[in-house]
């Protein structure tokens, strides 16, 4: 199996243009103090938007570096969430009283917030889930218990969350279907030359990540669904971590499903969006029943409600669906394209620290035009656990293991790698950061 390995140094020396010149064998960078001519730089080392995150007080020394797997929250989302259960707090579309409408005002105002923030064409197509994972196994168990026949194919990628692997090979089991998987090359890059070999007139699906939650390439979405279209089969994207980075429009990239969670995009958790084709989910049978989902219910037989609410069984997350809506404003306002831009700045700066250290290894295509903030590495001789737990001493946050991409790691032949992940509070100090504790972790290990 071959490795993914990216530029393995052989060099020593400085790291960045940060650096200090090496002391005895190891590579030092110059320790970041800031000045306050550094806090007025425009953003440069403390990112304007810190001031929004309330943790940052609570905790000023920290260096958030696992957003991938969980944002941090701006103050506008808690005060959202808790505007709700102070002073509106009802249920929605059940109360025939002013509380309950303002609630439901409010709920159906963060779907509108949604549909606008992906390009849909209309709310109906905006379904509320718990997250990423709910979305895909609605789609999994819903659209596919429906639609897949025995000796049916699905195509996924050896890039995904085990959220877009699982739920298929249990409906592919139940079904009698078979799945394909898209490999990618030594970078970590999709070879899409091979998907015209996988495609066959049995394929009814190709569920695909947009960016890899381990690595952080950005998959050419486009030409793939237009070759899944073009022998009729639906396309499912895994937005998990592309929607809370960088713009999207789901009429453009005409996908017929896309899936994400909040709480990845400074939104609560417990919340996440199934967006699907308004046709599809016309004729599609619900997931799940109970209230809420049913037009008339007699002792035989209930008839559905309408799109969306025919897909929202039960009371649902009213104050997360809320605090998502708050998330988006938010994050409109600032501009997703700027928000991109930024993490591609960190992301070239950690590049160019982590690359000049001897004895890292980085994972991925190394390259920010396509690759998201996402950067997964490993130190020789230390186990990723390490990594993170010497880290964690400088308050440094990063997830270690699989990250839940167990195909991906695999592929490279390893069983974990160190992950620092951005968003828009991070700063290139806490790039900087972040290379000297992988300097110390060398250091301990040496
Ligand atoms: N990835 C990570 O640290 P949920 O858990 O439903 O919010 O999201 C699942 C999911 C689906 N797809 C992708 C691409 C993801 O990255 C994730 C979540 C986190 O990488 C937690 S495992």
């Amino acid at each position: 199996m071959a490795t993914l390995i990216q530029n393995r140094s052989a060099s020593s020396g400085l790291v960045g243009s940060r650096a200090s010149a090496t002391k005895g064998r190891g590579v030092s960078v110059r320790p970041v103090q800031r000045t306050a001519s550094d806090r007025t730089r425009g953003g440069n080392v403390v990112s304007p938007r810190r001031k929004d995150f309330p943790i940052f007080q609570e905790r000023p020394e920290l260096v958030y570096l696992d957003s991938a797997a969980t944002s941090l929250k701006p103050k506008c989302v808690i005060d959202a969430v808790a505007d709700y259960y102070g002073k509106y707090s009802a249920n929605v579309h059940r109360g025939i009283y002013r509380l309950s409408e303002e609630a439901t005002a409010a709920y159906e105002g963060a779907r509108k917030t949604i549909q606008q923030f992906i390009g849909a064409k209309s709310e109906k197509e905006i379904i509320f889930t718990r997250g990423a994972t709910e979305a895909i196994n609605l789609v999994a168990q819903g659209w596919g218990s429906q639609y897949l026949k025995s000796g049916d194919e699905i195509i996924l990628t050896v890039l995904e969350h085990h959220s877009n692997i699982v739920p298929w090979q249990m409906v592919a089991k139940k079904k009698n279907c078979v799945i394909k998987y898209l490999d990618v090359d030594d970078r970590g890059v999709l070879k899409t030359d091979q998907l015209s070999k996988l495609l066959t007139r049995r394929t009814k699906i190709i569920a695909l990540t947009h960016v890899s939650n381990g690595i952080g390439v950005i998959n050419p979405l486009k030409p793939i669904i237009q070759k899944a279209h073009a022998i009729g089969a639906k396309v499912l994207v895994d937005a998990a971590q592309s929607t809370p980075h960088s713009p999207l429009d789901v009429q453009y990239l005409d996908c017929d499903f896309l899936a994400f969670s909040g709480h990845k995009m400074c939104g609560p958790t417990g919340i996440g969006v199934l967006y699907a084709k308004e046709k599809i989910l016309q004729e599609m049978e619900p997931f799940l029943g109970g209230g809420d989902m049913i037009l008339e219910v007699t002792k035989t037989n209930s008839t559905w409600n309408e799109i969306p609410w025919k897909f929202e069984a039960g009371t649902p997350p009213i104050a997360e669906a809320i605090g998502l809506g708050a998330a988006l404003v938010y994050l409109r306002e600032i501009g997703m394209s700027t928000i991109r831009t930024h993490e591609k700045k960190l992301l070239a700066h950690a590049l160019e620290l982590l690359q000049k250290i001897p004895g890292v290894t980085l994972y991925g295509p190394c390259d920010p035009e396509i690759q998201a903030g996402v950067l997964s590495f490993g130190i020789d001789g230390v186990h990723p656990h390490d990594i993170a737990s010497i880290f964690d001493e400088d308050n440094i946050a990063i997830r270690a293991g699989h990250h839940c991409n167990m195909l991906l790691m695999e592929r490279f032949g390893i069983p974990a790698t160190a992950r620092a992940s951005f968003y828009l509070y991070n700063t290139e100090t806490d790039v900087e950061k972040l290379a000297q504790a992988v300097l110390k972790v060398k250091k301990i290990f040496s």
